[in-house]
């Protein structure tokens, strides 16, 4: 398509990323996603590489997803990194993944302190190698203080053993007189799980194809919209993450318009 001085001349429809932003920032942005970023393994057995390979790629698809989310004004983005299935993977892929966030922050602390996100984790961090942990808690001591977009990794995270402990500690605090049953409601509830600190997400996105919660924010996703796509997790890209919101923007548009 050229015009009369025989440039290139864009299409009427198409679009830039930024022009997209803009656009999607004109109606209500969620305030909280939480992403199940599955099908790393898959993406590396697609290219005859090791599924560690997957999962490196995977890595800095959280980086650029990170960007986009605090761009958009997104207050709150919930990463399932690893969950308390995981630890089933052989062994060296295991030892891989933990390593994911030390090399993670060490590239990438000082941009996420640059651009104001704040850091947290929710999971069992008993379990966890002792580096990885330190990793994490000095990312999140260090961005504590910033007032962006809180970006929370699931960590050796289950959303059934979150509720059962939370139901032992509500028992616990009942019987040493610190939570009176009649004051026992799904807020209340809410404040004993991981996420207490966060609002309930708006938007669940899962890539690679699989339609199911996998043990992730049972609780948590009662009431939110869910968006799936085939496309695996290092494939996801900004045109995908944008798309997922914009969908969420029209089934709203629709919820609103009755
Ligand atoms: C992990 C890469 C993304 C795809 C899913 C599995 C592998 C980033 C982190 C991370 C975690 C905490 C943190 C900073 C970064 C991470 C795990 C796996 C366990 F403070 N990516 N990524 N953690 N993968």
């Amino acid at each position: 398509m050229f015009n009369k001085f025989g440039l290139w001349k864009k299409p009427a429809n198409s679009s830039t990323l930024r022009d997209k932003i803009e656009e999607i920032k004109k109606s209500p942005i969620p305030e909280h996603v939480a992403i199940i970023m599955d099908g790393n393994g898959r993406w590396a057995k697609k290219r005859a590489l090791p599924r560690i390979a997957g999962h490196h790629e995977g890595m800095k698809v959280v980086r650029k997803t990170t960007m986009l989310a605090n761009n958009l004004g997104i207050k709150a983005l919930t990463l399932y990194a690893f969950s308390t299935e995981n630890w089933k993977r052989p062994k060296n892929e295991v030892e891989y993944i933990m390593k994911l966030p030390e090399e993670f922050l060490g590239t990438f602390l000082p941009e996420l302190i640059e651009n104001n996100v704040q850091v947290k984790m929710m999971g069992y961090k008993d379990q966890l190698p002792s580096h990885t942990l330190y990793a994490i808690e000095r990312a999140v001591e260090e961005t504590k203080n910033n007032t962006g977009l809180v970006l929370n990794f699931a960590l050796n995270y289950g959303s059934r053993s979150e509720i059962l402990d939370a139901v032992k500690q509500i028992i616990n605090d009942s019987k040493n007189g610190i939570l009176m049953e009649t004051e026992l409601n799904e807020q209340v509830f809410s404040s004993y799980l991981m996420s207490s600190n966060f609002q309930d997400p708006d938007l669940l996105i899962r890539t690679s194809g699989e339609i199911r919660l996998s043990n992730f924010m049972l609780w948590q996703l009662a009431y939110s919209e869910f968006w799936f796509t085939e496309v695996l997790w290092p494939d996801f890209n900004e045109e995908y993450f944008l798309e997922a919101i914009e969908v969420y923007q029209k089934r709203q548009r629709r919820f609103g318009g009755i």
